[in-house]
């Protein structure tokens, strides 16, 4: 089995709070940096085991990772064997198809030296281990940039801020949690480096660590729902709110309540949604469908069969991620509801903290990102780019097929992009024992 008491939390289970800082510093002083790291930060980092019972969990968990530049600073060179990784998501910009001009600085620049990750079930809980931290590790890091995510308010919480349930179908792990109906199951090696399904020589040091690709990515609430209204389908049988949030489910692939469309293609289903015997025991086949051109069911373009495409791809493929990530900034306001825009305040950008873990990125997010969310036709259909998450080069106009279900063979034109890359990096999340043995020291 897996040493769960050594692989920080966040990485199999997810802290799962109401509230998730992330602290983005640079390191000042390495020497007094490493010794704090692993005399007084490392019994603050919680593992796996201690997520895994309600009653070990801490009131506020804490995790950490580190950039390449990080590491670096910390005086550790050897080769991860991933040169994401050690480039830096900046490199990565262009070909993840961003536009840095829509970066926020401190992603830009080299300073990040690694993260924080601090959650709890409130803002007091998550301030106060922070200023423990930062009066413990004193001048010898330095913020750069934070980013504090939050769950949405009420009944809308477990929801992102285009409303749909997030969280349902991140992969079930060979030998540590047993699989859900429909659920991938993968190779412990997929997530964690120097597991028994990674292929890639690492230091022995960075065994039951993974890859943490994080990505500010800002949400056009009010342009999405408007063009939920403007361009909703006919079905004659729902009203015209109806159609478009029927538009809205064909781009995601669930409904908001989390239902699958390839369940339930025409009515959401809360039951369905509700139930995780059923809510991801799909795979876009259906018996009488030739599974290879129907779209009756789910489009092929839709977010979650782009980027798990299940037995599209013979169900069988190394490009599995673990995502951990929460909403950030406010509630949609009314003036924004009303004229159909994001406000132009930065205090009012709103969208999603993305965290994804794994042991390869290249396999992994970037290859969700670029070979199937943004590629039109990865197969043989030209099913066109992810209407949620796909970017047409250089940003211009998308275009999706399969999202009208009364005529699957149309393809949508999209001519803006309702998620923004506000830039991110690529960090590594060690297991506790290399903070204590090889980090610190
Ligand atoms: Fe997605 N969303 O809320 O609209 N995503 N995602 N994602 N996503 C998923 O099934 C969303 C992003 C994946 O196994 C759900 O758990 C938003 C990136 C994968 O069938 C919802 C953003 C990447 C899955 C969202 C965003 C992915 C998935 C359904 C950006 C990778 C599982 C809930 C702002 C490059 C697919 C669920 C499967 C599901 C949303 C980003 C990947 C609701 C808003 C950048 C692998």
């Amino acid at each position: 089995g897996l040493n769960l008491t050594d692989i920080q939390g966040d990485i199999l289970v997810g802290m799962k709070k109401n509230k998730e800082l992330f602290f983005f510093f640079s390191i000042a002083n390495a020497q007094a940096f490493k010794s704090h790291l692993g005399a007084d930060i490392l019994p603050l980092i919680t593992s796996t085991t201690q997520l895994l019972s309600v009653n070990t969990q801490p009131i506020t968990t804490l995790n950490i990772a580190f950039s390449q530049n990080g590491l670096t600073a910390m005086g550790r060179t050897d080769n991860l064997g991933d040169s994401l990784f050690s480039n830096g998501q900046l490199s990565d910009a262009s070909s993840l198809g961003d536009q840095t001009a829509n970066w926020v600085s401190a992603f830009a620049g080299t300073d990040i030296d690694g993260v924080l990750l601090l959650a709890s079930d409130t803002l007091d809980n998550v301030n106060n281990l922070l200023t423990q931290i930062q009066s413990t590790l004193g001048s010898s890091i330095s913020e750069v940039y934070r980013i504090q995510g939050q769950a949405r308010p009420g009944d809308q919480a477990g929801h992102e801020h285009f409303g749909f349930m997030d969280g349902i179908s991140n992969p079930a792990i060979s030998g540590f949690s047993t699989p859900l109906p429909g659920q991938a199951v993968v190779a412990p090696g997929i997530i964690l480096v120097g597991e028994r399904g990674d292929g890639t020589r690492r230091p022995s040091w960075a065994k039951d660590g993974s890859f943490l690709a994080f990505r500010q990515l800002q949400q056009r609430v009010p342009e999405f729902n408007k063009f939920l209204r403007d361009n909703a389908p006919t079905e004659p049988n729902l009203s015209v709110d109806q159609n478009a949030e029927l538009l809205g489910a064909r781009m995601m692939g669930r409904w908001k309540s989390g239902a699958p469309v390839d369940l339930a293609p025409l009515a959401d289903d809360p039951a369905l949604a509700a139930d995780p015997q059923r809510n991801n025991n799909f795979n876009y086949t259906h018996a009488g469908f030739d599974f290879t051109t129907d779209q009756s069911h789910c489009p092929f373009s839709a977010h979650l069969r782009k980027t798990n495409p299940r037995a599209d791809l013979g169900g069988n493929f190394p490009n599995h991620i673990m995502r951990a990530g929460i909403p950030y900034g406010p509630e949609v306001t009314d003036a924004e509801a009303a004229s159909g825009s994001s406000s132009t305040d930065s205090n009012l950008e709103r969208g999603l903290a993305f965290v994804a873990y794994q042991s390869s990125i290249a396999t992994g997010f970037k290859f969700l990102q670029q070979t199937w969310a943004n590629n039109p036709s990865f197969h043989t259909l030209n099913l066109g780019q992810d209407p949620i998450i796909g970017v047409a080069p250089g940003g211009g106009v998308r275009s999706s097929g399969g999202l009208n279900p009364q005529n699957t063979a149309h393809a949508t034109t999209i001519n803006q992009d309702f998620v923004i890359s506000r830039g991110g990096e690529y960090f590594f999340a060690p297991s506790l024992s290399a903070i204590q043995h090889t980090l610190s020291v």
